[in-house]
């Protein structure tokens, strides 16, 4: 596959003023002098006029050339940028087909890079995230885990795993005395340290994650309870039907906004309750749905009636309770010392405070993230903490050093997966395929 030349279309679809096309692989320098004759000398633009194989005339464009490994993809790339309309654009990649190139899938210049040793994993997907970033801080973060913030850090805990490694794995044929003062005297305070900077880059990779991937909030409870009103408030917009019925909502409605730069997806359902009514019966279903795929559900509570429970949860997901119409209880509105926040949806009193809760629960109210991560991430640096964890324990009990080097191993594995993972065709896949084309 890394053998066949690649072309696509870099720029984003529609016309632009400049549309970017760009070849990669061994035969790209021959691909693109079967375009436009000569090439020009490495780094230099040159503007070259363009034709397929019968001669006849694809566009006038600027060609850059630049020689692997010295290259965004490491191999041979040239790019040409001619006028930006698509069926310009569309030629110039079918008449590189033609000459030899084949059209590229969705990351594989990204793919390209990482597998030639350009990028690690970490960064080929900071790639995808700065291109999707949908803020100025968002973008921030993404390129810092680009330029390897976020990679150095991974690497530097998975040195430090190596060390507390060698040395247990280096004593494994010690007496049993010896090996209590290894693990009390050296590694386990070592492990201790280990375990402290990995709790706190996970802490720091999840803000990251989720300034990248933002944040569903859904909003659920009792019929009139104010869900949509809310929603509307939180909007700024009047989208969602507001009605004195119970049972107005029955279709849920999603709403996207960003939340200081985070994006914020917002969904509105239908109030739950038993009903007869089969419409809204199908209403309710598709609520308890949306509330399975929320990060945090929202409950929203009439603050005249009394409290009802709080909805069963998934684990990982987080609870927002917010008790509405204060202006009817006569209660004052904002954040009370149990983490529920008391509101006004309709006139608006409260809803800084339920934003800052929104703010605090996302991990938001801190300073910027230091660099974008995604779930993916989270997932191995929480296993690596848990195979952690078994070593410590394990170490602690002076059991057998096999296992807690088993568990170092284990751990050392999950981190690798952050930064690596060129063995596991599927992980690549799954990560580039998600990448747009061109890129
Ligand atoms: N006084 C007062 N009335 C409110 C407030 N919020 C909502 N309401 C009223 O409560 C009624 C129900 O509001 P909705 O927003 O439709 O309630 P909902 O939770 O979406 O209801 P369903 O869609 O039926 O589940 C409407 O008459 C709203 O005007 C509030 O803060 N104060
Ligand atoms: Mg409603």
């Amino acid at each position: 596959m890394r053998g066949e030349t690649i072309v696509a279309i870099a720029t984003p679809g529609g016309r632009g003023a400049v549309g970017v096309v760009r070849i990669s692989g061994p035969a790209a320098f021959a691909v693109a002098t079967a375009l436009c004759g000569k090439l020009p000398p490495p780094r230099q633009a040159a503007l070259r006029s363009l034709r397929d194989a019968d001669g006849e005339p694809l566009d006038e464009a600027l060609v850059l050339v630049f020689t692997g490994p010295h290259s965004f993809t490491g191999e041979d790339v040239v790019e040409l940028q001619g006028h930006g309309a698509p069926v310009l654009m569309e030629g110039i990649v079918k008449a590189a087909c033609e000459a030899g190139a084949r059209r590229a899938g969705p990351g594989e210049f990204t793919q390209r890079a990482y597998l030639n040793d350009k990028l690690d994993l970490a960064q080929a997907e900071a790639v995808a995230d700065l291109v999707a970033a949908s803020s100025l801080s968002a973008a921030r973060a993404a390129r810092a885990s680009l330029a390897g913030v976020f990679s150095t850090q991974v690497t530097a805990l998975a040195e430090a795993l190596l060390d507390l490694r060698v040395q247990i794995e280096g004593s494994l044929d010690f007496s049993d005395e010896d090996v209590d003062w290894l693990a009390r005297g050296e590694v386990l305070p070592r492990l201790h340290t280990v375990r402290e900077d990995l709790e706190q880059l996970r802490g720091e990779a999840a803000r990251g994650a989720r300034l990248a991937e933002g944040l569903t909030v859904v909003l659920a409870g009792a019929p009139n309870s104010g869900k949509s009103t809310l929603l509307n408030r939180l909007c700024g917009e009047d989208l969602a039907i507001v009605t004195d019925v119970p049972g107005t909502t029955r279709d849920p409605l999603v709403h996207d906004l960003l939340l200081d730069g985070m994006p914020l997806r917002l969904v509105d359902t239908a109030g739950l309750r038993e009903t007869e009514d089969r419409v809204e019966r199908e209403g309710v279903a598709r609520s308890y749905r949306r509330m399975q795929e929320a990060d945090v559900v929202l409950q929203l509570l009439d603050d005249t009636a009394e409290p009802e429970p709080p909805p069963e949860l998934a684990p990982g997901q987080q609870l927002l309770r917010v008790r509405n119409k204060c202006d009817l209880s006569g209660r004052p509105a904002g954040a009370r010392t149990d983490g529920s926040v008391r509101i006004c949806a309709r006139d608006g009193q409260g809803i800084e405070a339920l934003l800052d809760a929104i703010r605090a629960l996302a991990g938001l109210q801190q300073s910027e993230p230091p660099f974008s991560a995604r779930a993916r991430h989270l997932q191995a640096l929480s296993d690596a903490g848990t195979a952690l964890a078994r070593a410590a324990a394990a170490l602690d009990a002076r059991e057998d050093l096999d296992i807690a080097a088993a568990e170092l191993a284990a751990a050392h594995t999950a981190l690798g997966r952050i930064t690596g993972g060129a063995d596991n065709e599927d992980l690549l896949g799954a990560i580039f395929s998600r990448f747009c084309i061109g890129k």
